[in-house]
């Protein structure tokens, strides 16, 4: 795959900060292609991108588009720097790391979600054997780590020094301290993909929020709130404080307001806004999506600065900035289109 991020970031920077600039205009008349390169893949946060490209990596040589999306999660998974996901992830309260997963596919509308499970290190993984080798959906805890193990998945230590000595911190110092979500600790990961046969897939993996109670499940691995496809719309995923994107069934939303008629940018800012209208806390929500149509238009959203988000096609790939509500509420914006 050749990449020509430079070409790429330039059009995307001219297009997000188009938003974030408000210059509506911008998006006035989106110049819709009638073709769209394909794949498409989109994810959360930079650190996304290295995923996009094995994901497809694994489609060029021939993989599936459910390969293609579990491989490249597994690339976050494994990356031990990355402390909110797979191994490196940073534990609950009582220093153990309990992993979240869901994976979906448009066709057939398939769906796979493990849930606290601990001592395996590629939980996409285990809820893909979920959708594809059980008769249900979700698997917690103890039963979910059997199920792996009887698949062939091995039991590791996945509490890096690194994480150990962060929790190891947090209980001498800020123990009473609630566990929070900011701009800056944030590494969840959920991937969307458009297939070149216009199918779609998507997964969603992280640790979670950092010193949680044990037990704690977000919403990463629940079927609408951190993820969600639907084959004949499109495609959400969320990151941010999972309780919010719970409250709310952020994921859902998004293809629904996609189903509508709103672009992707569109539909996540609108969600956003109706869950902020009706919450307490507002704008204070701390949430951030990322959504695809079967267009391929894609775009994103967060209540605040700073959420980036990696695109990929077999053209380019770039890491762009999303729209941030403080900005929006400035100016209409519409979405964003990728042009190949
Ligand atoms: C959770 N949504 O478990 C996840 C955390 C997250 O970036 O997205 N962090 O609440």
């Amino acid at each position: 795959m050749e990449l020509f991020r430079r070409g790429f970031v330039a059009q995307g920077a001219a297009i997000v900060s188009g938003a974030i600039c408000n210059k509506p205009e911008a998006f006035s008349k989106p110049n819709i292609r009638k073709t769209v390169s394909r794949p498409l893949i989109i994810s959360t946060w930079p650190f996304g991108e290295v995923a996009n490209k094995k994901a497809m990596e694994v489609i060029n040589s021939g993989g599936s588009s459910l390969d293609a999306v579990e491989k490249g999660i597994n690339v976050t998974e494994n990356d031990k720097e990355n402390t909110s996901v797979g191994i490196g992830g940073l534990p609950n309260s009582e220093g153990v790391v309990q992993l979240d997963a869901c994976i979906m596919h448009g066709p057939g509308h398939k769906a796979g979600s493990v849930m606290g499970i601990e001592r395996i290190r590629n939980p996409i993984s285990v809820a893909r054997k979920i959708m594809e080798h059980t008769r249900h959906v979700q698997l917690v805890g103890k039963g979910a780590q059997e199920f792996a193990l009887s698949q062939g998945f091995t039991k590791e230590n996945i509490l890096t020094e690194k994480s150990k000595r962060k929790w190891l911190e947090w209980k001498k110092n800020n123990q009473k301290k609630r566990p929070e979500g900011s701009i800056d600790n944030h590494d969840t990961i959920a991937l969307l993909m458009l297939d070149e046969g216009g199918n779609l897939t998507g997964g969603c993996s992280t640790s979670g929020l950092a010193f949680k109670l044990p037990g704690r499940v977000g919403d990463s691995p629940i079927i609408g709130s951190g993820l969600y496809v639907d084959n004949e719309v499109g495609a959400a995923g969320a990151t941010g404080v999972g309780e919010n994107v719970l409250r709310h069934c952020c994921s859902f939303m998004i293809v629904e307001f996609m189903r509508q008629g709103l672009s992707p940018q569109d539909a996540c800012i609108k969600a956003i806004k109706r869950a902020a209208k009706i919450d307490p806390l507002g704008m204070d929500l701390n949430i951030f999506f990322i959504a695809v149509d079967k267009k391929g238009r894609y775009g994103a959203a967060g209540t605040g600065k700073g959420f980036q988000y990696s695109v990929t096609t077999p053209k380019q790939s770039g890491i762009l900035d999303s729209a941030a509500l403080s900005d929006i509420d400035a100016g209409p914006v519409g979405g964003n289109e990728f042009h190949n």
